[in-house]
């Protein structure tokens, strides 16, 4: 163990001692801020160490990745789902790098990353921990798979990921800090009920932000403003899938879906794969652009985006020089009013939705 690692045992040792209460919370979200700088020190002191990562190239609409305890079913989900081969076997670590498929869904192409198995520890590098971990941060969905018996196994994933500096389903925080060299600290911010703003203005000085304008649009946590602060956090959406559902009871599989809200499947015996496929793409939160040319019929194929593209996104999608030469766009479908609706850049676009683009 480092001097660091040593730190941040004894903290966090001292924040599970310490209640939580009006009286402490101060003090506490002064630890975590500790405790985050010391995981950056260990970080930078450990990164010879950092490995290689696998080299997989992201291809297709979007990437999920199958992270969990080894030997839960995870290359057999894939096998099942994608027109990958992964190997799969009874003992643990059967793989060993990053294998990746191609799942095929409602005219999306979704690339599904099969890794070796997470175990607790990983954040710190425990077997290949820091590879699969970089694969995760590079994906737009997380598939956390467990064994439906083992449910444990959910929150110690979770627990290394967030150790990881990812944040699982979280919003970014809605906060901007503009810093100044002089004329003092101005912090304005809505109504505080998980903190105060005694507590935000140490932590802010703890990162050395001494002058300049903090504006907090949400109810923050500590937490939550430690993480703005140290600024290499990964947002990104999860979901859990419960393997192995055939060796369970009904009884007992309902309860741990009760538990988890997890998705139960059996991979073996090919249960509740179709659900899996839509769950992951419903996650995936993708729309599908049909774009159009003057004068003649939408293409049948879609663009397929991730959720909520405004014009300007789809232009950037297309051509660089789109934005710079971008006349109108006229719409059809749900996000328009009526058929060949004209907007500009800003406007938002809705799953269905069909493009024409007027340049200059
Ligand atoms: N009963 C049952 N067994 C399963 C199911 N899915 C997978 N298995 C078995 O579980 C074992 C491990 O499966 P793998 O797909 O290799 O597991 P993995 O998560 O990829 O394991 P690692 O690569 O070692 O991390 C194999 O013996 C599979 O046949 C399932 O739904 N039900
Ligand atoms: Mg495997």
């Amino acid at each position: 163990m480092t001097v660091y690692e040593e730190r941040i045992r004894e903290i966090e040792e001292e924040i599970k001692k310490t209640q939580y209460n009006k009286a402490t919370e101060h003090h506490i979200g002064m630890l975590k801020a500790k405790i985050s700088q010391l995981r950056k020190k260990h970080e930078l002191s450990s990164k010879k160490s950092a490995g290689e990562g696998f080299a997989v190239k992201k291809s297709g609409d979007a990437t999920v990745c199958l992270v969990g305890f080894p030997s839960v079913g995870k290359s057999t989900i894939l096998n099942r789902i994608t027109n990958a081969e992964s190997r799969t076997a009874a003992y643990a670590f059967t793989t060993l790098t990053c294998i990746p498929g191609i799942m095929d869904y409602r005219s999306a192409k979704i690339q599904v990353l099969d890794v070796p198995g997470l175990i607790k520890g990983a954040s710190l590098g425990a077997g290949k921990g820091k590879e699969v971990i970089a694969v995760v941060r590079n994906s737009d969905l997380v598939v956390i798979v467990a064994d439906i018996f083992n449910l444990k196994q959910i929150d110690t994933l979770k627990e290394e990921l967030y150790n990881a500096n990812i944040r699982l389903d979280e919003e970014k925080p809605s906060v901007t800090v503009k810093q100044a060299t002089r004329g003092g600290l101005h912090v304005a911010t809505v109504k505080l009920t998980k903190t105060t703003i005694e507590t935000v203005k140490a932590i802010l000085k703890e990162y050395k932000i001494n002058s300049g304008n903090v504006l907090i649009r949400e109810d923050i946590t500590a937490e939550r403003l430690i993480d703005v602060l140290e600024g290499n956090r990964t947002y990104i959406s999860s979901l859990t899938v419960l393997n192995k559902m055939d060796l369970l009871t009904k009884e007992q599989a309902d309860d741990a879906v009760r538990k988890t809200n997890g998705l139960p499947v059996s991979a073996e015996s090919s249960r509740n794969m179709q659900e899996l496929k839509e769950a992951i793409y419903q996650k995936l939160r993708l729309v599908r652009i049909y774009l159009k040319e003057h004068g003649k019929k939408a293409d049948s194929e879609p663009l397929i985006i991730r959720s909520n593209p405004t014009v300007e996104d789809i232009c950037r999608k297309l051509h660089r020089d789109f934005v710079n030469r971008f006349k109108y766009a006229k719409v059809w479908g749900p996000s328009a009013k009526y058929p060949g609706e004209r907007f500009l850049l800003d406007h938002t676009l809705k799953d269905g939705d069909t493009i024409e683009i007027k340049l200059r």
